[in-house]
């Protein structure tokens, strides 16, 4: 009996790993930037090539994420609690703005 427990718990491990590890190896990483009070935060942020980066507006106004340099496609305008991903698959330095108001900057840069 004790024998059998140990391969089935084996077994079971044996498909956690399976199922599991290939997921998370698949899986790309994520940042998160908030936009709230008319900033960005983090307002400059370095992340990994592939990385998927998620913007979610925090304030009650309106925000559109334009890349300074045409290097990723324009936001839709995003409202309170909208979100918007863009995943960075080169190296380089995005430099970004709200095109609503552009006093608004950040920076992802991907290495
Ligand atoms: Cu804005």
């Amino acid at each position: 009996m004790k024998a059998s427990r140990h391969a089935v718990a084996g077994l079971l491990l044996g498909l956690c790993c399976c199922v599991v590890a290939p997921c998370m190896a698949a899986k790309a990483a994520t940042s998160q930037v908030e936009i709230r009070n008319f900033a960005f935060a983090p307002n400059t942020m370095t992340v990994p090539v592939g990385t998927r980066v998620t913007w979610t507006n925090r304030d009650d106004e309106p925000h559109v994420i334009t890349s300074a340099g045409k290097q990723f496609a324009t936001s839709p305008a995003l409202d309170t609690s909208d979100t918007y991903a863009v995943t960075f698959s080169k190296p380089g330095t995005y430099a970004y703005y709200c095109s609503i108001h552009p006093m608004m900057v950040g920076t992802i840069i991907v290495q």
